[in-house]
């Protein structure tokens, strides 16, 4: 067993943080050769619930589960942080606008930042998954200027994993014949999955699917999925968002397969068009613990709208939290 790394999960005791600490202290992310110590971050008023969690977690009596720490404190929470999945969120409420949601979440990513720049280990990974996900990690990173950029990320493989899920249930394939799906953008019904370069079974996925299924209904369908997920179930998705999660730490950490790639939303760098100053979706391939954008992909006029949408979105968000960064 290796040496313990420890791993942050905050909003632990929702529904999401429900699913990923079992899954997490059961070695299902970094492997079962790796122990882990738990490092978990509520509310004070969910702090029992966070204490009946910690004895459920004892109780399972995992291998590589090394210890488990409660608090309402960040400073507690991100010491000596390894790996960090920041799932705490303000939600929408009744007649909360848009505007007021992203400065009420600024607060709160705000603090939590300053606290990862000043307890962290300084090679943390972050990933953000409380909504608006993508602007969340910009206030995160922009709160931790001693801690790299690239370290922080937000997630869109949900959706890259719904997009690869529909592809394959429409060609009659299992989704591990599916490659090369992108998500560009941001965690939101503006996110363009992009079906050009993928394949299914070996073959563009453009030649066995018809066009216009793609366009009309594959598209949509994957924007709007957590909607559908909220109408069936009544709640929203936790236990898939958790796996997700699990996958983007995962493949950080443990390489992507070398013919395929994973989309992740991280810092814009001026590939394909989008500047510097927003967290953007992009298909990347891991090495090493680094990710790299895959480059060089042709991009359809198409998909350049679409492109644009989206980008135009996060400007957006960002502006109405500039004075936070
Ligand atoms: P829950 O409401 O079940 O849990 C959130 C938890 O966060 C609560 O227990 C709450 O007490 C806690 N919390 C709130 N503020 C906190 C703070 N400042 N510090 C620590 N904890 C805090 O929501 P859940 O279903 O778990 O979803 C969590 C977030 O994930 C939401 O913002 C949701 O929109 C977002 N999602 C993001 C997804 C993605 O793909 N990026 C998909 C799933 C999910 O919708």
């Amino acid at each position: 067993m290796r040496t313990p790394v420890r791993i942050t999960i905050t909003g632990a005791a929702g529904q999401i943080g429900y699913q990923l600490a079992f899954r997490i202290a059961s070695g299902q992310m970094l492997g079962t050769d790796q122990a882990v110590i738990l490092q978990l971050l509520e509310i004070k008023s969910m702090l029992p619930a966070l204490e009946g969690m910690a004895m459920e977690l004892n109780d399972c009596a995992f291998e590589t589960l090394s210890g488990v720490v409660v608090t309402d404190e960040a400073s507690v929470a991100f010491k000596d942080s390894d790996f960090a999945l920041l799932v705490g969120a303000r939600p929408r409420g009744p007649n909360m606008e848009r505007k007021d949601l992203l400065e009420a979440n600024a607060q709160i990513f705000s603090v939590q930042g300053k606290a990862i720049n000043d307890h962290a280990s300084r090679n943390i990974k972050v990933l953000v998954i409380g909504n608006p996900a993508n602007t969340n990690a910009l206030i995160t990173s922009s709160n931790a200027p001693d801690i790299e950029p690239k370290n922080f990320t937000a997630m869109t493989r949900l959706d890259h994993n719904r997009a690869a899920a529909q592809l394959a249930n429409k060609a009659g394939k299992h989704v591990s014949d599916v490659k090369q799906v992108t998500i560009w953008g941001n965690h939101s019904a503006t996110q363009y999955p992009d079906f050009h370069h993928a394949t299914i079974d070996g073959l563009p996925a453009l030649n066995l699917l018809d066009e216009n299924w793609l366009i009309d209904d594959f598209i949509p369908i994957v924007q709007q999925r957590g909607a559908a997920v909220i109408k069936a179930r009544g709640a929203s998705s936790a236990a898939s968002a958790a796996s997700a999660a699990i996958d983007h730490m995962h493949d950080w950490v443990c390489n992507t397969p070398i013919n395929d790639w994973v989309s992740m939303a991280i810092p814009a760098d001026g590939s394909y068009g989008i500047k510097e100053g927003v967290i953007f979706s992009y298909p990347v391939r891991c090495i090493n613990g680094s990710y790299e954008i895959v480059q060089g992909l042709e991009i359809s006029n198409f998909s350049k709208q679409r492109l644009k949408i989206t980008e135009t979105e996060l400007r957006e968000e960002r502006a109405a939290i500039e004075e936070l960064l």
